[in-house]
């Protein structure tokens, strides 16, 4: 079975009104959300399976190993909320260890993610009640009823998606889902751990060049969908560990003087000036146990792999 509900936000900003507001900052910026089209999800794809790129098989070593324990801390009959649309590994390990959940929500923005994921997840799960729900997850967004009884609402929310927050963002969405879910109610979430520099770089920097080429797509897209001048050439990926803020920082870099046109705007480039596209912060146990009580939650178990790389959290609203 499968329903779609929509959580339509007219007030939300658009990638034009963003795109000109980052680029205009003294600081220039890009949001990371707007690397997702369909070649950036493809090539998001391809950089999971890379070598350099630990976090997601070492998040689904993690699953592999603990699933049941965390099937038993979400509980039996629950009504689970996925923010993306997941229909990958990790959920299906996730749905099969839950042993039928009441209902399972993707909540995503892309019509078209959403749709793949429901159709993917009623061919594996014939008997799961699937509601779709077209919504932006960093906002508000009402959850439908499922037609089944269930008893308590879980978010799932893994691949340290997390860490693209800045930290305020983070204990706001975190207080967010917490209210989401309500007092009693839970997520479980993947959350990357900070280690060695050169871990953390070559992750971000690999050598077939995956990512330079997923971070170049943002300027890529913006000519194609608002029409910008961007010179692909004149422009390269850098991802820097910036151990006193505990985070990655991908930029992509002047490599010359340039002006840029977008929309009624001429944009100023120096050499060597920088555009900021994405912030991975990677936390340490003690700082995400902290970040997730500031919003309302209470961490009741944490599962990690040998080398303390990633690790996947059970909180308590
Ligand atoms: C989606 N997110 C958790 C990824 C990360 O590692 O921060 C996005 C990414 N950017 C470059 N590589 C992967």
């Amino acid at each position: 079975m499968e329903r779609t509900a929509t959580s339509a936000d007219s007030a939300a900003p658009t990638f034009l009104s963003e795109a000109l507001a980052g680029l205009t900052k003294p600081r220039k910026t890009l949001p990371c959300k707007y690397f997702y089209d369909a070649r950036g999800s493809q090539l998001f794809e391809e950089i999971c399976g890379l070598d350099e790129y630990y976090p997601t098989r070492t998040e689904l070593g993690i699953m592999e190993e603990h699933v049941d324990g965390m099937a038993d801390a979400v509980g039996p009959d629950v009504r689970l909320v996925e923010l993306g649309a997941g229909s990958g590994r990790k959920t299906r390990l996730l749905l099969d260890a839950l042993d039928g959940p009441a209902a399972y929500l993707p909540v995503e923005i892309s019509q078209a993610a959403l749709d793949g994921c429901a159709r993917r997840l009623r061919e594996a799960f014939p008997d799961l009640e699937v509601l779709s729900v077209c919504a932006d997850y960093t906002r508000r967004v009402d959850l439908p009823r499922p037609q089944t009884a269930y008893e308590g609402t879980a978010a799932y929310f893994p691949g340290s998606t997390i860490g693209n927050f800045e930290p305020d963002e983070a204990r706001t969405f975190l207080n967010r889902v917490a209210r989401l879910v309500g007092e009693g109610g839970g997520l479980l979430i993947g959350v990357d751990l900070q280690k060695e520099r050169d871990v953390l770089e070559d992750a971000y920097n690999d050598a077939r060049g995956v990512t330079a080429a997923f971070n170049l797509n943002l300027l890529e897209r913006i000519n194609r969908e608002l029409d910008g001048d961007f010179d692909l050439d004149a422009f390269h990926h850098r991802a820097r560990w910036n151990p006193d803020e505990g985070r990655i920082e991908m930029h992509l870099v002047s490599r010359r003087p340039q002006q840029v046109n977008l929309a009624d705007e001429a944009i100023d480039f120096d050499e060597g000036e920088y555009i900021t596209t994405e912030y991975s912060y990677k936390y340490t146990e003690e700082s995400f146990e902290a970040l997730a009580q500031s919003a309302g939650f209470e961490a009741k178990q944490v599962w990690t792999d040998d080398r303390e790389w990633f690790s996947v959290w059970y909180l308590e609203a």
